[in-house]
């Protein structure tokens, strides 16, 4: 299994670590032959180095375009020595065998990412040296490739422990990792392509689905993006018809599915639900006896964020409700359901996006998330649980009067859908404040209290709508703060999965106030 080093080939424009790896190698007795300005760069070092063209007898032509593309460095390189027809191919053409190889290729991805011009970017892509690095993987069974500074030493190390020889299972790590390399270089190549001629990159294929449209941006105009659907027939952003307006943008679709996914948490044969979304958290949620009143109502928790905002609901959108959604700048309008009259209303504003599902999706259904992580993907099951399923039990001096458990379980409903940690303020089957996405539990709770403020001071009332109203967060308080803060934010009600060792703090402080608290057990993180 040891091939002994006796010739290297060296081909490398990251020049990192090469003087002294050469060093190195032509100490140990290694024969060095290398390309243009890495032989250079190894004769200034006085090291006896030999070019490649002395090794071909053909010089290097089209400014290095051709210059280790040729059978004397290929054949070396993929001759397989115990085959009795290869031994004699290689010996008939004066083949010498090279037993490791040191290749790392022109810096396609920086040139790119330096903006650089069109041609100068083609000019990176390297084809003698991922042609040199794939063959001499292929060939792992006699020769080791090094495609990586980093792995300078381990080699040296190696060859050491070795007397000179590399063993097989070292050069098949090494191939896997110079296969791996090659892959990355030409999947920035084709995504480079993809982006100049705005199609699909090629690179999500390996994340499934198929393709539905390419954006004309990520979450930033610099990021490329795409929509893939799995071909479920949930309702949902994915399966709805677009009536009018432009192509969703990747952010578009984010929030419509936030916003959607929502509503879906309230049954349109019990109640009329409408949710406004704004980087994927709710500004305002509500239940109404109509769906322009839950709008009216769902649009004074936050009418400053409801701007530019996704408005979602959960049954057909009649003209009463187009009739007031459209006074607000929307980006998006979707529900289960439309009406004629309410189409032509929302036809009159032509940017306006409306997309119809024909339903509403199932809060209780199975279904797998997906999250890339730097080198993964993280799954997991939906959050498919539901309040109404909990087993709620009042763990106060005091129970909730009826019509504050209808909003402890409204305000939990709400909760699941807003970024960790969440705090959901609630009155009449309204939210009144909303604290999305704050690292402390406490802060989530004073942005919430905050915001029904500056709604009560826009509106003119006297007071904000937290007076009186209940409050739910997604997780446990840890500590009796956060419950403190809803107290003075004027709330009556809790409602909380419980489970904190201090829950005898926060319980007691409860007491001390006269709030009702409830724990539901479960939790609903969500990032
Ligand atoms: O222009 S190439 O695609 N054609 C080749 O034949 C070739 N051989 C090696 N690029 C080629 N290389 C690349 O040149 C290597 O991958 C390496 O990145 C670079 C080293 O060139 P130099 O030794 O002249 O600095």
């Amino acid at each position: 299994d040891l091939v002994p080093v006796r010739r290297a080939l060296l081909s490398v424009s990251d020049k990192t670590g090469l003087v002294d790896f050469a060093r190195a190698l032509a100490t140990a007795g290694v024969e060095l032959v290398s390309t243009g300005g890495t032989s250079k760069a190894i004769a200034e070092a006085g090291i006896a180095v030999r070019d490649v063209s002395d090794l071909t007898g053909f010089p290097e032509i089209m400014d290095g375009r051709v210059k280790t593309l040729h059978p004397s460095v290929h054949g070396a390189l993929l001759g397989i020595r115990d085959d009795a027809e290869h031994a004699e191919a290689m010996r008939a053409h004066g083949i010498e065998p090279i037993d490791l190889v040191v290749v790392n290729l022109y810096p396609f991805e920086e040139v790119r990412a330096s903006g650089a011009d069109y041609a100068s970017i083609v000019e990176n892509i390297d084809i003698g040296g991922p042609a040199m690095v794939r063959a001499s993987a292929k060939n792992h069974a006699y020769v080791a490739i090094v495609t990586d500074p980093a792995d300078y030493a381990d080699v040296l190390g190696t060859m050491q422990a070795n007397s000179g020889s590399l063993p097989l299972d070292f050069r098949k790590q090494l191939a896997a990792r110079a296969f791996a390399r090659t892959a990355a270089y030409d999947a920035a190549i084709s995504g480079w392509f993809a982006e100049a001629l705005e199609i699909e990159n090629p690179a999500w294929r390996a994340f499934g689905g198929k393709l539905d449209s390419v954006m004309r941006y990520g979450e930033n105009p610099h990021q490329q993006a795409g929509f893939y659907v799995s071909g479920e027939k949930r309702p949902g952003v994915a399966t709805a018809r677009q009536l009018q307006g432009k192509q969703l943008s990747y952010n578009n679709i984010n929030d419509t599915d936030a916003a959607f996914e929502l509503v879906g948490e309230f049954d349109s044969r019990r109640t009329a639900a409408v949710a406004i979304i704004k980087h994927a958290n709710p500004c305002g949620v509500a239940e109404g006896a109509t769906l322009k009143e839950a709008y009216l109502k769902a649009l004074a928790c936050d009418p400053v964020s409801a701007f530019g905002g996704i408005v979602a609901l959960n049954g057909l959108l009649d003209a009463e409700a187009a009739e007031e959604i459209v006074k607000t700048f929307t980006e998006v309008i979707i529900a289960p359901q439309v009406s004629e009259e309410a189409q032509a209303i929302v036809a009159a504003k032509k940017n306006l996006r409306l997309l119809v599902t024909g339903g509403l999706p199932d809060p209780r259904a199975a279904g797998t998330m997906v999250k890339s992580v730097a080198g993964g993907l993280l799954v997991q099951s939906r959050d498919n649980a539901v309040v109404d399923d909990f087993d709620l039990k009042v763990v106060t001096k005091r129970a909730p009067a009826e019509t504050e458990m209808a909003d402890l379980r409204f305000a939990f409903r709400v909760a699941k859908h807003v970024k960790s940690n969440a705090i959901v303020y609630a009155r009449d089957r309204a939210t009144v404040g909303i604290g999305a996405g704050q690292m402390s539990r406490v802060d989530s709770s004073r942005i919430a209290a905050r915001k029904a403020l500056d709604a009560a001071e826009a509106a003119g009332w006297a007071e904000p709508l937290t007076q009186g109203s209940v409050v739910a967060s997604d997780a446990f308080f840890p500590f009796a703060d956060g419950l403190l803060a809803a107290v003075e934010a004027g709330a009556t009600a809790v409602i909380q999965p419980g489970g904190s060792m201090r829950d005898d703090e926060v319980i007691a402080a409860a007491d001390e106030h006269g709030i009702a608290m409830v724990f539901t057990g479960a939790r609903h993180f969500r990032h």
